[in-house]
C-alpha cells in the first residue's frame, strides 16, 4: 500500500536519521533500555547493555539497508543470489561498528555510559550456521559482495540450532546443542509478512487440453509447509551499501488437515504440523551419517523453493521478457546442496509459465554457475531414487528429462569416434543416474549440466576435478565451462578485527587504512624491511596476541603459559582424518620422546620451547576423528604435568573452536599446520588468515598453500611430503602390502602409544591399525620423515628472531591476492557477468 501524497511530507519530517555523534547513540541506547528491554540504569548488566548497543548499532543499519534495497528496485541491475546451506557468520556487532566507521565512537559513548565496550561484545552469541571452511567462505564473501558494492542477496535457512556446542570431557569430545536465539536476537528482522508455501511428497497428474493438444503435468503436494523469511543486513566496509542475507525457517501452514480431525485423529493432525519446524531445526554436523537423510533432502528443497519463489517473483515484478531473465539473475551454487534450485526453475518455466522445454533450459543453464569445493568420491552427494520419488516426485521426472537429452547430445557427439563399448563407459560415468543398487541421483552431474560454469576453489583443486572427478565432462564440453577461482578471506574480519594491534601497525606505515578495501597495497610493507622500530613493533604486536591467547587458554583450560618463552605452533579446523591432526600428534609425541630422551642440560641448549595447540569439531558420528581428539587430550594430560617437559612443551587443545575463538587463536601463531594429504585439501582458507596475521605455515604442496608459496616465496614456508601426483602410485603399492614397514621414527611414537603412557594403549588400535594395516590411505607413514625434518627447520630457523620478523613482514606484504574481494571480483567477471552499483 502507498502512502497518499498529502501525507508524505510528514513522513520524511519524521524520517529516522542515523546517529552520528556520541550524543545520539546515548539516546538511543538509553532509549532501548528503557523501552525495547523495559529496564533501567539501576538493573543493567551486560548482556542488557550489549543488547541496547546492538540494537542501536543495527538501527543504523537499517536504515542504510532500506536506502540501498529501494535504490536497488528503482535501478534494477542484475543480481547476484547465493545459495549456500551454511553461513558461519560469527559475531555481528564488532563487524557492524568497524564497517560503519563507529567503533571509536561507540566505545567513548559505552564508556560514559558505564560499560567497557570488550565485555560487551563478549555476550554475543556466534550466529555459526556452518561447519567449517564451505559456510566461512560464504560469509566471507557476503562481506566482500556488500564492499564491492554488487546488487546481491544471500539465501540460506534459519536454523534453530547452529553447529554443536564442543565440550570435552575426560579427554572425549561430547557435543551439546547450540541454541543461539535464547535472547532476541537484534541482527535479523522477522518478515512475517514472507510467506511462501513449499510441498513435499504427493502424486503428478496429467491433464490434457483439447485446444492445444497437448498434455500438462501438474504437481500435486501432499504436505505443505511455509517458509518465512528473516532478513539479515550486511553491511560492506566504508560503504553505505548494505546488502542481503535472507534465512528461510519453516511453520506449519495454518490450513487444517480436517479429514484426520474429522475422523478424531486430532492428535495426529497436530503432530504433523509440528513436523514442519522440524526442517529449519538444526543444521547438520556431517554428510556421512545415513540417518536423517530424508530430512537433509527436505531442507534442501524447502530451502532451494522458497528461494526460486522470492528470486521469480521479484523478477515479474520488472515486467521484463522473461527471455532477459539471465540478464538480470545470476545464481551461484555453493557446492551441490542447492542443485535442486536447477530443476525447480525448470519446473516453474514447464509447467507453471508455459515454455517449451528448449526455451525453458537455455535460460536456465544460463543462469546458474556452480562452485565444487572437494574432490573426495565419498564426499559427493547421491540421492536414493526412492526417497528422492517420493518426495519430489515431479522433480524426478524432470530430473530423467534432463539426463536423456543430455545423453543424447553426447550420444550424438562421441558414436562416430567411440568403440560401443567406450560409449557405454562414458555414457554411465556422466549419466545423472547411478545405475547400482539403489539407483542414486549424482548431484554434482546435474549441478554440471545445468550450470553454464563450474569453478574449483584453488588452481591445484580445480585442475584436479578436471583431470579426476569431472574429467569425462571435460571431454563432453571442452574445458572452457571448467574455471578456476582461488578462494579468500575478508581482510576487514581477519586482520582489522582481530588483529586490530597489526592492522593499526600497518596502517601507520601504508597512510591508513585504505590498504583493507585494496589488499595489493600491503606489498608497501617491504620498504620497511630495514626499519628497526617497525620490525620491533611486528614483533611486540605477535607477543600480545599471544598474551591474548594464553589468557584464552586459561579460562577454557585452567592451564597456565608464559607466552614469552614460546614458539606458538597450532593447528585450528575440522578434525578429518584427510586433514590428518594425528600426523601432527604424533609428531608432538616424538618431540616428547626426544625430550624425555635428553639431560637437563641439553634440552636446555637443544630444545626450542614449543606449545602445540589444536582446536576443532568432529562429526558426532566420525569415530576415528573423535579418537583422535581423544589422543590429543591424552598427550596434553601427561606430557603439561611432566616436569622434565616443563618449559619445554605443552599441549593444548582448545575446546569449541568457532569464529570468534579464531579472532583470538589466529593472530597468535608463529607457526600453523595445513597438512593435508596432497591432493586432498580443495583450498583451505585459515592457511591464508594465518599468513595474513604475520604467522608461518608448515604445509604439504596442497591446496591454496601452492599459490600462497608462489606469492610469497618458498623461502617463507615450510613445505615438506609427497607430492599430488604421486599420491595414487603410493597408494597402490600400500594396497599391496597389508604390513606396512614403518619408519623408525613412527614405530616409537606407536610403542609409546601402546605402552599405555596415554591411557589405555588399546584404545589407539584403530587409529595405529589404518596406518599399519589398513593401507595407509593418508600416507601418515610416508610423510612423516618429512614433516619432522620440516620442525627441525622451523626450530632452526626461529633462533634467528629477526630473520624470521623479515619473513613474517614479507609474507604479509605478499598477501594481497588473497582478498576475498579479489575473488568476487573473479566471480563478477568470469561468471555472473555482473558490476557494481554505486549509490548516488
Ligand atoms: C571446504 N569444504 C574445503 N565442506 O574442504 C576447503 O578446502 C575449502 O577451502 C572450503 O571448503 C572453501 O572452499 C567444506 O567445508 C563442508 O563443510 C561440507 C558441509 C556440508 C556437508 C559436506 C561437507
Amino acid at each position: 500500500a502507498q502512502i497518499p501524497l498529502s501525507s508524505r511530507s510528514l513522513w520524511k519530517k519524521f524520517a529516522v536519521k542515523e546517529f552520528s555523534e556520541k550524543s545520539d547513540f546515548e539516546r538511543d541506547f538509553v532509549h532501548h533500555i528503557e523501552t525495547t528491554l523495559a529496564r533501567s540504569m539501576y538493573n543493567c548488566d551486560d548482556l542488557a547493555a550489549y543488547q541496547a548497543a546492538s540494537n542501536t548499532v543495527r538501527d543504523k543499519l537499517i536504515v542504510e539497508w532500506n536506502e540501498t534495497q529501494q535504490f536497488q528496485t528503482l535501478k534494477d541491475p542484475k543480481r547476484i543470489y547465493y545459495l549456500s546451506l551454511e553461513f558461519l557468520m560469527g559475531r555481528a556487532m564488532d563487524n557492524a561498528m568497524l564497517n560503519a566507521g563507529v567503533k571509536d565512537l561507540v566505545k567513548d559513548s559505552l564508556s560514559e555510559l558505564g560499560f567497557n565496550l570488550e565485555d560487551i561484545l563478549e555476550q554475543e552469541p556466534d550466529a555459526a550456521l556452518g561447519n567449517g571452511g564451505l559456510g566461512r567462505l560464504a560469509a566471507c564473501f557476503l562481506d566482500s559482495l556488500s564492499t564491492g558494492k554488487y546488487p546481491s542477496w544471500g539465501y540460506g535457512l534459519r536454523y534453530q540450532y547452529g553447529i554443536f556446542a564442543q565440550r570435552i570431557i575426560d579427554g572425549y569430545q561430547v557435543e551439546t546443542p547450540d541454541y543461539w536465539l535464547t535472547f532476541s536476537n537484534p541482527w535479523e528482522i522477522p518478515r512475517h509478512e514472507i510467506q511462501i508455501p513449499v510441498d513435499f511428497y504427493g502424486f503428478v497428474e496429467e491433464e490434457f487440453n483439447p485446444q492445444t493438444n497437448e498434455t500438462k503435468k501438474i504437481w500435486k503436494g501432499g504436505e505443505r509447509v511455509i517458509a518465512v523469511a528473516y532478513d539479515f543486513p550486511i553491511p560492506g566496509y566504508s560503504t553505505k551499501n548494505v546488502n542481503n542475507l535472507r534465512l528461510w525457517s519453516a511453520k506449519p501452514t495454518t490450513e487444517f488437515d480436517f479429514s484426520k480431525f474429522n475422523s478424531g485423529d486430532y492428535q495426529n493432525s497436530v503432530r504433523l504440523q509440528q513436523r514442519a519446524e522440524s526442517i529449519t531445526a538444526v543444521l547438520y554436523p556431517n554428510d556421512n551419517f545415513d540417518q536423517g537423510k530424508e530430512l537433509r533432502l527436505k531442507q534442501q528443497y524447502f530451502w532451494v523453493a522458497a528461494s526460486l519463489h522470492d528470486i521469480v517473483r521479484r523478477f515479474k515484478k520488472t515486467k521484463r521478457p522473461w527471455s532477459e531473465f539471465p540478464l538480470q539473475v545470476a545464481i551461484q551454487l555453493n557446492d551441490t546442496h542447492p542443485t535442486l534450485a536447477i530443476v525447480e526453475l525448470q519446473r516453474i518455466f514447464i509447467d507453471l509459465e508455459g515454455f517449451s522445454w528448449d526455451d525453458a533450459w537455455e535460460i536456465v543453464v544460463k543462469t546458474f554457475g556452480y562452485t565444487n569445493h572437494t574432490v573426495m568420491q565419498e564426499a559427493l552427494e547421491k540421492w536414493p531414487i526412492p526417497l528422492f520419488e517420493r518426495l519430489l516426485p515431479r522433480h524426478l521426472e524432470i530430473i530423467y528429462t534432463i539426463n536423456f537429452f543430455f545423453l543424447q547430445q553426447v550420444e550424438k557427439k562421441f558414436q562416430s569416434t567411440y568403440s560401443q563399448k567406450e560409449l557405454e563407459n562414458l555414457l554411465s560415468s556422466v549419466s545423472v543416474i547411478e545405475e547400482y543398487y539403489p539407483k542414486q541421483v549424482r548431484m554434482a552431474n546435474l549441478a554440471i549440466i545445468g550450470s553454464h560454469r563450474v569453478n574449483g576453489v584453488a588452481e591445484l583443486h580445480s585442475e584436479l576435478i578436471k583431470t579426476t572427478i569431472f574429467k569425462d565432462f571435460v571431454k563432453v564440453y571442452g574445458d572452457k565451462k571448467f574455471t578456476n577461482v582461488t578462494n579468500g578471506v575478508t581482510p576487514r574480519r581477519w586482520l582489522r578485527e582481530a588483529n586490530p594491534e597489526l592492522a593499526e601497525l600497518i596502517a601507520s606505515k601504508l597512510g591508513g587504512y585504505e590498504y583493507l578495501l585494496n589488499l595489493n597495497l600491503l606489498k608497501n610493507l617491504e620498504n620497511y624491511l630495514d626499519d628497526k622500530d617497525f620490525k620491533h613493533k611486528w614483533d611486540i604486536v605477535k607477543l600480545n596476541n599471544k598474551f591474548r591467547l594464553t589468557k584464552l587458554i586459561k579460562k577454557l583450560t585452567g592451564i597456565e603459559i608464559n607466552p614469552t618463552e614460546y614458539l606458538f605452533d597450532i593447528q585450528v579446523k575440522r578434525i578429518h582424518e584427510y586433514k590428518r591432526q594425528q600426523l601432527n600428534i604424533f609428531g608432538v609425541i616424538h618431540r616428547y620422546l626426544w625430550i624425555k630422551s635428553l639431560s637437563p642440560k641439553e634440552r636446555k641448549s637443544l630444545v626450542q620451547p614449543k606449545v602445540y595447540v589444536f582446536g576443532g569439531k568432529s562429526a558426532p558420528g566420525y569415530y576415528m576423528a573423535k579418537l583422535i581428539i581423544k589422543l590429543i587430550n591424552a598427550v596434553g594430560e601427561l606430557v603439561n604435568n611432566d616436569a622434565d617437559a616443563e618449559g619445554y612443551l605443552k599441549c593444548i587443545f582448545v575446546p569449541d573452536y568457532n569464529v570468534s575463538k579464531a579472532q583470538i587463536i589466529i593472530p597468535a601463531s608463529d607457526i600453523s599446520e595445513h597438512i593435508s594429504t596432497a591432493g586432498t585439501e580443495a583450498s583451505g582458507t585459515s592457511n591464508m588468515k594465518f599468513v595474513l596475521n604475520g604467522g608461518l605455515i608448515i604445509g604439504t604442496v596442497d591446496g591454496a598453500n601452492v599459490e600462497i608459496t608462489r606469492e610469497i616465496g618458498e623461502d617463507n614456508i615450510f613445505l615438506f611430503g609427497n607430492l599430488a601426483e604421486n599420491v595414487e602410485d603410493i597408494r597402490h603399492a600400500h594396497r599391496y602390502a597389508p604390513h606396512l614397514e614403518l619408519p623408525e621414527s613412527l614405530k616409537q611414537v606407536f610403542e609409546a602409544i601402546e605402552s599405555g603412557k596415554f591411557g589405555e594403549g588399546d584404545e589407539y588400535k584403530p587409529l595405529l591399525d589404518s596406518v599399519r594395516y589398513h593401507k595407509d590411505y593418508y600416507l601418515v607413514s610416508d610423510d612423516f620423515d618429512s614433516y619432522l625434518q620440516a620442525q627441525e627447520l622451523i626450530d632452526e630457523a626461529y633462533k634467528d628472531r629477526d630473520d624470521w620478523i623479515q619473513k613474517s613482514i614479507i609474507s604479509v606484504a605478499n598477501m594481497g591476492f588473497f582478498s576475498s574481494d579479489r575473488c568476487i571480483e573473479e566471480y563478477a567477471e568470469m561468471i555472473w557477468d555482473v558490476e557494481p552499483l554505486e549509490r548516488d
